[in-house]
């Protein structure tokens, strides 16, 4: 099934989902994204509409798959994965920027397990996509844009990298290649611009898989750059045809908000557009002619989610940073309940102990019940190492933490009795311009009273947990943290305040 143009809401998968590659067999689309320093990684999605997206595992979810040195920087770690289906398996290949690059992986079944990986120490750059010949050559074209032959079953470069097109002349970061044979051309369709504001979809064509290549006369394709369109970033795109014969792109983009220079708090999102073809070209779109509404804005329906920790796995959409080891983060030690043992000493840290899941709505709240009687932990939002909000506990006091670049402070804080306390955190987004400044959204952070009301400790500007101020490829991940002893959560509640 297809969906109809005029009616689906965009983003298809909200929050921090960048970097989509998408394939489709026969009824089945699956896509995936990047996820830099987060385990498990590249989460992998299905779909029958291509709207309606359900999260049905992560690819690298074993320590053997993705090795991410504690000491990576945030940011690092696994970027643009591209996914395909050829000779009646699944192929994914990306890179893992902070330790085995180019690396390839296989599964006869999309939800796992993926094969261990095949390295391709040979290949360099990032972005590594996969296209097979009719003749069974594997071509692998990477970001500047360049192109080798590969051994896709041990990994073997087989002849070096040859600049095949760089897009418009003089754009920045060519990247993000997908080679298609489409019709009677090979199209080979790439970001250009960078992965900011300017960024755009370009294209180019040409007889066979290694070109030459003709650039399409309407490049970019698709770009929102010097718009006021509320989707921004636009790029990073993928396409496919569904079983219809229609044809979709896949892309990423960010919602900014609050006034200038617009900022963005949930990264990169997954986005989806229709595509047509007019000369054996795609066209994206429609692109807001006066009085209609291309990518509808409507929010998705209002969603809650608890997680009562009581299986011994936790669900996919929860990630770790760098590793998850059972003896940091189980939900077998006390029976429903998810208990984590400090190891760094604060968010601060690269070895923090930190599980969490990514904020997927501008306006949302989040509770959990922690019992911190052997050491001290809480509920964070957390864009990086340098970027978090945090509201802890540790026994008699509750506390809220706030790191900003180079500035660290203990907000406020608070006695409370000894015993389980429920911590929260709400984002509210910023409706109302009061002038340019104003920020994208308020976090407010808290602890439940015993009668059940909710005192907020501290209410802080949200741009400072934003991509334009934080930098990166990221975005918000609020979850649990221990930072000394451990510390044991009951349940944690996510639920959405869009409306
Ligand atoms: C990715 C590159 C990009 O490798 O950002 O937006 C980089 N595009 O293609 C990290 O996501």
């Amino acid at each position: 099934m297809s969906p109809n143009p005029s009616t689906f809401a965009n983003p298809v998968i909200a929050g921090f989902h960048p970097d989509p590659s998408v394939c489709r067999v026969g009824e089945d689309y699956y896509l995936v994204c990047s996820s830099f320093e987060y385990f498990p990684g590249v989460p992998i999605f299905h779909s029958r509409d291509l709207v309606h997206w359900t999260q049905i595992g992560n690819v690298l979810d074993r320590p053997g798959q993705l090795r991410l040195p504690l000491d990576s920087p945030s940011s690092a770690g696994v970027y643009a994965p591209t996914l395909r289906h050829h000779d009646g398996r699944f192929w994914l290949i990306t890179t893992n920027v902070s330790g085995d690059g180019n690396l390839l992986v296989t599964a006869t079944d999309p939800a796992g397990p993926w094969s261990d990986p095949i390295l391709l120490p040979d290949l360099p750059g990032i972005d590594p996509d996969l296209a097979w010949d009719s003749d069974g050559t594997c071509w692998c074209t990477i970001a500047g844009v360049a192109q080798v032959r590969i051994d896709p079953h041990t990994g073997e470069v087989l002849d070096a990298p040859r600049r095949i097109w760089s897009g418009a002349p003089g754009a920045k970061a060519p990247e993000a290649p997908h080679l298609y044979r489409i019709g009677d051309y090979w199209y080979l369709l790439i970001a250009e611009g960078g992965t900011e504001r300017g960024h755009g979809v370009s294209i180019a064509r040409g007889r066979t898989p290694s070109g030459p290549f003709e650039p399409c006369p309407d490049n970019p394709i698709l770009t929102h750059r010097g718009t006021d369109h509320p989707i921004q970033n636009t790029g990073h795109a993928d396409l496919v045809q569904g079983p219809d014969g229609s044809w979709w792109m896949v892309l990423l983009g960010v919602r900014p908000g609050g006034g200038t220079p617009g900022w963005h708090v949930l990264g990169r999102e997954t986005f989806l557009a229709p595509v047509t073809w007019v000369d054996d070209w795609p066209v994206v779109g429609p692109l807001a002619p006066e009085g209609t509404v291309p990518w509808p804005l409507r929010p998705g329906p209002a969603e809650a989610s608890r997680d009562d920790f009581d299986l011994p796995a936790l669900p996919p959409a929860w990630i770790s940073l760098r590793d998850r080891q059972e003896r940091h983060c189980t939900t077998k030690e006390r029976a429903g309940w998810l208990t984590l043992h400090a190891r760094g000493e604060s968010l601060d840290d690269c070895d923090v102990v930190f599980v969490g899941r990514r904020q997927q709505h501008r306006s949302c709240r989040a509770r959990t019940l922690v019992d911190t009687s052997s050491g001290t932990g809480g509920l964070a939002l957390r864009l990086d190492e340098e970027h978090h909000y945090e509201v802890e506990a540790t026994a008699g006091e509750v506390r809220v933490v706030a790191r900003v670049g180079t500035l660290k402070s203990v907000v406020a804080s608070r006695a409370v009795p000894a015993g389980p306390l429920v911590l929260g955190v709400d984002v509210h987004e910023e409706k109302t311009l009061r002038d340019a400044r104003t920020g994208p959204d308020t976090v407010h952070l808290g602890f439940g009273e015993p009668d059940g009301t909710f005192t907020t400790l501290a209410t802080l500007d949200g741009r400072y947990l934003s991509t334009e101020v934080a930098g990166g490829f990221t975005g918000r991940v609020i979850g649990l943290h221990a930072t000394a002893g451990t510390v044991h959560f009951d349940w944690f509640d996510y639920e959405s305040l869009d409306g």
